[in-house]
């Protein structure tokens, strides 16, 4: 096994247990016929060269990667509303199989480039073959609109390695707002859009039982 295989490997073992972990909170809201806060969850180990890169970067020591890269292990959560993102941060507040370390609101406090999102960075305890590692795992929260400007802004950032000319970048800080009035809009008319989907999503379960 080479050295990253062997770094690496309880950050995979915490993605795959913490994906299982919060797409089950998820089901238990669908059990219970209640409109959930999470729509979908992912997940992913950040690749190799990404992390060199923020090392770099960061001026960060390879010795020191593990407690300064604090999304090598990474989760996502999108929500339909703005609320939604607040109750799943309390949800994930009142659980015992992790400690929250730090939680940074990007959505009262957005960064320049527009970026809004909530991050909760956590301890988890992997049990490994030698024992319990504890491991730092960042869980993004975010509506399904700021997922969307995020995601395409980060495929931009890609192409343009980080340097927007100007005129992408006003574009892209308007864009970010017009996502943020969209979930506005959507907050202001919640009832009437949940009361649809509790609608359909019964008439889902009788058409099935037909
Ligand atoms: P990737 O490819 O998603 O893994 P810094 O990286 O210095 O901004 P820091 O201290 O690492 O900040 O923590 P922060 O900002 O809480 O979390 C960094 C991660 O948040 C990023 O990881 C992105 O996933 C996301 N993020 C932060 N700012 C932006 C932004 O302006 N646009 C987009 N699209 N995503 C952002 P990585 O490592 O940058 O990338």
């Amino acid at each position: 096994m080479n050295h990253w295989d062997q770094l690496l490997a309880p950050y995979k073992q915490a993605v795959d247990e913490l994906k299982i972990k919060l797409k089950g909170m998820r089901g238990e809201y669908e059990l219970e016929n209640i409109h959930s806060p999470i729509e979908f969850v992912t997940g992913r180990v950040k690749p190799i060269a990404s992390i060199l890169d923020k090392a770099n970067e960061k001026g960060i020591p390879l010795e020191k990667l593990e407690r300064e890269i604090q999304d090598i292990a990474g989760l996502r959560m999108m929500c339909q509303f703005v609320d939604d993102i607040h109750s799943v941060v309390e949800m994930l507040r009142k659980r015992n199989d992790f400690q929250i370390i730090e939680e940074r609101d990007y959505i009262s406090h957005k960064k320049k480039s527009g970026y809004r999102s909530y991050h909760v960075v956590i301890e988890y305890p992997v049990q490994t073959i030698h024992g319990e590692k504890k491991i730092l795992v960042e869980i993004q929260i975010r509506t399904l609109a700021m997922n969307f400007w995020a995601t395409i802004e980060h495929s931009l950032s890609y192409k343009y390695k980080g340097q927007f000319p100007e005129e992408i970048q006003l574009r892209l800080q308007r864009a970010a707002e017009a996502a943020f009035r969209l979930d506005e809009e959507m907050s202001l008319i919640r009832e009437e859009i949940q009361e649809a989907q509790a609608f359909f999503s019964k008439k889902k379960e009788l058409d099935k039982e037909v």
